[in-house]
């Protein structure tokens, strides 16, 4: 099979790529090792910001995500006896969506005209210095298959192979792992808040998002090596509760049937360069942030924004001065999320050093009682322009 463009994953790195190559006449064939359920299955991020929504419309995937996501003004930062609420739109002027990854997925396997492989093995990225990089496989019955391409997109998130093919010589990386994890549910039970509380706790971090007006999403920070067995509904519930303020200035949260459970480590992780060759890597396969700042699906689709582009240049006008930048360009981005993720993490995550638990508070402080402070929140949450 002979492609311009071979990308490995389907997921919405991997989709949104294979759609916006195809609006500017790009062929791309996508290779998927999981099935096309399980990718639309996975529960993951939930908020999109500003100039992921824009980019999306102006794909033509705009008209499910503005009908049935939900524009946010901004969020609350709570710790005990305080909610604070921050209001993006009179800081900053720009707002958030709450529109789930499985629909943004959902929306890309409906648009999608590339031909997606799903269900191969023993994915191998080959020639990447050359001009004739190849990509072999075995189908989903075993067989083997090769795809010659003019540019490989890796587009594996944080487990697949694409990142292990730019020579250790070549590559950088840095990597932190965060001493607790997350415990996430689904609950059918309408949200207690109209938009999203951050609260910062003794006991630990605790946030209310949600997926629709009848589904709350909430997390709890809890110790790493925890398994959502390890957590009963009621436990949960009633953690939540204590975190969340429940019965502070009348709020209440409202418990209702958990429908999915699970525990997300947390981890901050960039590898550079982001281009070798002819490979070129986005989303989750360069870079992994943790879910604090809402960052990890935005960041994924800004690399997007950026790699389309360089590729039609390159493939169709034999253009590489996008190409040559994508690297660069797509990395400042990666370390102002990065930071502002591991700010917001550090800022929110109870330790046990009591000088840490005096900083945070202090920060939260500044952050809701300084309009600088807070619009300097603002404009890394609701997320600064592509390209930035
Ligand atoms: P993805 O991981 O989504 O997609 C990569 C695809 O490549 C997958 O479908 C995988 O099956 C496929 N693949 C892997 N190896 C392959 C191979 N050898 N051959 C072919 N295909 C291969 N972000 C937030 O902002 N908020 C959250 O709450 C949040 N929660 C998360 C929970 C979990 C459990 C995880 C893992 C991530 C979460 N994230 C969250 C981050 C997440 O949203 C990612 O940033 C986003 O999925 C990135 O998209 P991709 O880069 O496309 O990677
Ligand atoms: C979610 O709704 O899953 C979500 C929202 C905001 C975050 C992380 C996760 O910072």
């Amino acid at each position: 099979m002979r492609t311009q463009v071979a990308i490995i994953g389907a997921g919405p790195a991997g989709m949104l790529l294979a759609h916006l190559l195809r609006r500017a006449d790009v062929d791309a064939v996508v290779l998927e090792t999981r099935s096309q359920e399980y990718v639309a299955s996975r529960i993951r991020a939930g908020i999109l910001e500003q100039s992921s929504v824009d980019l999306l419309t102006s794909a033509g995937l705009g008209d499910r995500l503005r009908a049935e996501g939900f524009p946010h003004r901004g969020i609350y930062l709570q710790w005990p006896g305080e909610r604070h609420h921050l209001d993006f739109v009179d800081l900053i002027g720009r707002s958030v969506w709450v529109y789930g990854q499985t629909e943004v997925q959902k929306d890309l396997v409906n648009a999608n005209t590339a031909s997606v492989v799903y269900e191969v093995s023993d994915v191998q990225v080959r020639n990447v210095d050359s001009s004739a990089p190849y990509v072999t496989y075995l189908d989903a019955e075993g067989r083997p298959g090769r795809i010659d391409a003019s540019a490989i997109a890796g587009c594996d998130g944080s487990f697949g192979p694409s990142r292990a093919v730019v020579p250790a010589s070549v590559a950088t990386t840095w990597e932190r792992t965060y001493p607790y994890s997350w415990l996430g549910i689904l609950a059918d039970v309408a949200p207690s808040t109209d938009e999203l509380i951050y609260a910062w706790h003794p006991h630990g971090f605790a946030l209310h998002s949600m997926r629709s007006p009848s589904v709350s999403r909430l997390y709890l920070q809890v110790p790493n090596g925890t398994s959502a067995g390890d957590w009963s509904d009621q436990r949960i519930w009633d953690e939540l509760a204590t975190r969340l303020g429940h019965g502070q200035d009348g709020w209440k949260l409202t418990p209702g049937p958990v429908t999915d459970k699970s525990v997300l480590p947390m981890r901050s992780f960039v590898q550079t360069p982001m281009r070798y060759g002819r490979l070129f890597l986005a989303g989750d396969a360069a870079h992994i942030v943790p879910p604090t700042g809402a960052k990890g699906l935005n960041l994924a689709i800004a690399d997007v924004a950026l790699l389309a582009p360089a590729l039609t240049a390159l493939l169709r006008n034999n253009d590489p001065a996008l190409a040559d930048r994508y690297g660069d360009d797509a990395s400042r981005r990666v370390w102002r999320c990065t930071h502002f993720s591991w700010w917001m993490t550090t800022m929110l995550h109870i330790g046990d050093d009591p000088f840490d638990a005096q900083l945070q508070l202090s920060q939260l402080r500044w952050v809701t009682g300084s309009e600088a402070g807070a619009a300097g929140l603002a404009e890394n949450y609701a997320g600064l322009p592509i390209g930035f």
